[in-house]
């Protein structure tokens, strides 16, 4: 429970995979490779409530750190992933103070927040009684409000002070979409790429995490460049197409 704290403590960059595939012996898989954590997306993966304390207790069977990607503005959930052992809510779409405040609400106890007492299974999976919970989860978890449009933007500043907001994770598609007014992404493109640099020097400065979503190995090493403490790199569909790609790129069958 504590290792993605202490790994965040210690300057080193968590690298994370991205998954919305549920099947157990797929995120088995995952997990058997080099990645701190595992971003499990309920907004466009496929996780549901089941799937989703499934997917959990898999990455911490196998020692990952389980990042939960919550649908939008679905604080109930929020609540419920930590229940079922998530260690960091990442929240889509977070616009406004309000936006964050909401959030904050339903993942923080008192006094920051109003979660709800029930961490018995979270706890259990952890290998610790309740109050032990209690005593480590807010120290040792992240509540993580994604910045991915221009209103988010123009609010950073007011996000980032939410008290219980532990950082930003920045979706840039979503950003560039919102930026250029054209649904065809450009992730970290020409409009957008000093945005995404002011959001983690700003968020750095704030004495706040940041984290961000990466396709490829270029991106994600330009990330790591930047500073950025979280990075995911690549998702089911890159890490199977990669995979199969692999198998069949080198064959010399007639
Ligand atoms: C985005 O790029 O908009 C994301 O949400 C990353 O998945
Ligand atoms: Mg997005």
């Amino acid at each position: 429970m504590r290792r993605l704290k202490q790994l965040l403590d210690a300057g080193k960059t968590v690298l994370s995979a991205w998954c919305g595939i549920t099947d157990p012996r797929y995120l088995e898989a995952i997990a058997g490779h080099s990645f701190d954590a595992v971003v499990l997306d309920m907004q466009h993966g496929f996780f549901d409530e089941t799937s989703i304390q499934n997917g959990i207790a898999t990455l911490v069977a196998r020692g990952k750190a389980p990042l939960v990607r919550i649908p939008l503005a679905r604080w109930d959930t929020a609540s419920r992933v930590m229940d079922f052992g998530a260690l960091a809510v990442i929240a889509p779409m977070i616009n406004t103070a309000a936006d964050a405040r909401a959030l904050v609400s339903a993942t923080r106890f008192v006094p920051v927040g109003e979660r709800s007492f029930g961490p018995r299974h979270a706890a259990a999976l952890y290998g610790i009684d309740s109050n032990e919970y209690l005593d480590e989860f807010d120290h040792c978890s992240l509540v993580l409000a994604m910045i991915e449009t221009r209103e988010a933007y123009n609010n950073f500043d007011e996000i980032i002070e939410v008290e219980g907001i532990d950082g930003v994770l920045i979706g840039p598609g979503d950003l560039s979409i919102s930026f250029r007014q054209n649904r065809i992404p450009d992730a970290y493109g020409i409009d957008t790429i000093d945005v995404v640099k002011d959001v983690v020097i700003r968020c750095k400065n704030a004495g706040k995490k940041t984290a961000a979503f990466s396709i490829n190995p270029e991106v994600a090493n330009m990330l790591n460049g930047l500073g950025v403490d979280i990075i995911s790199v690549g998702v089911d569909d890159s890490y199977i197409s990669c995979g199969v790609e692999d198998h069949i790129s080198g064959l010399n069958f007639r």
